[in-house]
C-alpha cells in the first residue's frame, strides 16, 4: 500500500526526544454527525448578546466551567497567552462600571467615536450607560499575556497572542451559552483602567470584558439577522 504521507508527524527522530501519546478521537456515524452539527448550529444561532443582565447569582462553578473550556482554545506554541480575571465583588464590579462609563462617555458624548462608527452603532442603540456593570454577577476580563515572565524575571515572547485570545473568547461565549447563561462581549476603550482596578502586571493587556448572568425577565434585543452562507462560505 502506498503510504499517504512521505513526512510523517512526528518524525521517528522526533518522537525519539519528545513524548507523543495517541489521538483520543472518538469516530461518529454520519447521521450522529450530522445530528451534532446541527444541534451545536441551532444552540449557537441561539446566543445573542445582553444588555440587561439579572441581578441572580451564578454559581462560581459554573464560571469556573467556561474558563476552562476556554483555556482549551489552541494558542501559538501551546503559550495559552490568556488570563482570565473575575469577579462578582460589588466594590469592584462598582469600580469597573465608574471608570467604563467615564470612557464610554468619552466615546459617545465628547466624539471619540468618530460619525461614522457612531452610525454603525445607532441601530443597536447602545450609550455610555453601563449599569449591568454592576448588577451581573460576575465581570469576566481576558487579559492577553503579551509576554511571559520566567522565575527570575527575563521576558519570554508569545505568539500569535491576538489570534490566541480571539479563539479562547469564542470558546468563552459559546461555553457560557451552553450552560444557559449570558454574555456580552465588552470593550469600554481605552481599557488600561482595567489593569489598575483589577491589578495586573504590566505584560497583561485587557482584551475583552464580559459580564455574564442571566437575562433579565423580557429583555428586548435588537432584530438582526445573521449573514447567509453565500455570504460568509466561498468554496474555491
Ligand atoms: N464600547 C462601546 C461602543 C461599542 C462599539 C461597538 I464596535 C459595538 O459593537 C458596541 C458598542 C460600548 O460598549 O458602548
Amino acid at each position: 500500500m502506498a503510504r499517504l504521507y512521505e513526512h510523517p508527524y512526528p518524525s521517528p527522530e522526533l518522537a525519539a526526544t519528545q513524548r507523543f501519546i495517541p489521538l483520543v478521537h472518538t469516530r461518529l456515524p454520519p447521521d450522529e454527525m450530522a445530528t451534532r452539527a446541527t444541534r451545536f448550529r441551532d444552540t449557537m444561532e441561539r446566543r445573542r448578546s445582553v444588555r440587561m443582565f439579572s441581578d441572580e447569582p451564578v454559581p462560581r462553578a459554573l464560571i469556573e466551567h467556561a474558563v476552562m473550556t476556554a483555556s482549551t482554545a489552541p494558542s501559538g506554541a501551546h503559550r495559552q497567552p490568556w488570563r482570565f480575571v473575575v469577579t462578582s465583588d460589588p466594590e469592584v464590579k462598582r469600580q469597573i462600571r465608574v471608570a467604563a462609563e467615564e470612557e464610554e462617555r468619552v466615546n459617545y458624548l465628547d466624539n471619540r467615536m468618530n460619525d461614522e462608527w457612531q452610525e454603525a452603532l445607532a441601530p443597536l442603540g447602545t450609550d455610555h450607560h453601563k449599569e449591568f456593570l454592576e448588577i451581573a454577577p460576575w465581570i469576566v476580563v481576558l487579559f492577553e499575556e503579551r509576554y511571559g515572565l520566567d522565575t527570575a524575571g527575563n521576558r519570554r515572547k508569545n505568539y500569535y497572542v491576538k489570534e490566541s485570545c480571539g479563539i479562547a473568547a469564542g470558546l468563552f461565549v459559546a461555553a457560557i451559552h451552553e450552560m444557559g447563561l449570558c454574555t456580552l462581549t465588552h470593550t469600554p476603550s481605552p481599557m488600561r483602567f482595567l489593569s489598575e482596578v483589577l491589578g495586573r502586571p504590566d505584560n497583561e493587556r485587557p482584551f475583552v470584558m464580559f459580564p455574564i448572568g442571566f437575562p433579565l425577565e423580557d429583555t428586548l434585543v435588537p432584530d438582526i439577522e445573521r449573514k447567509p452562507i453565500e455570504d460568509v462560505l466561498i468554496e474555491v
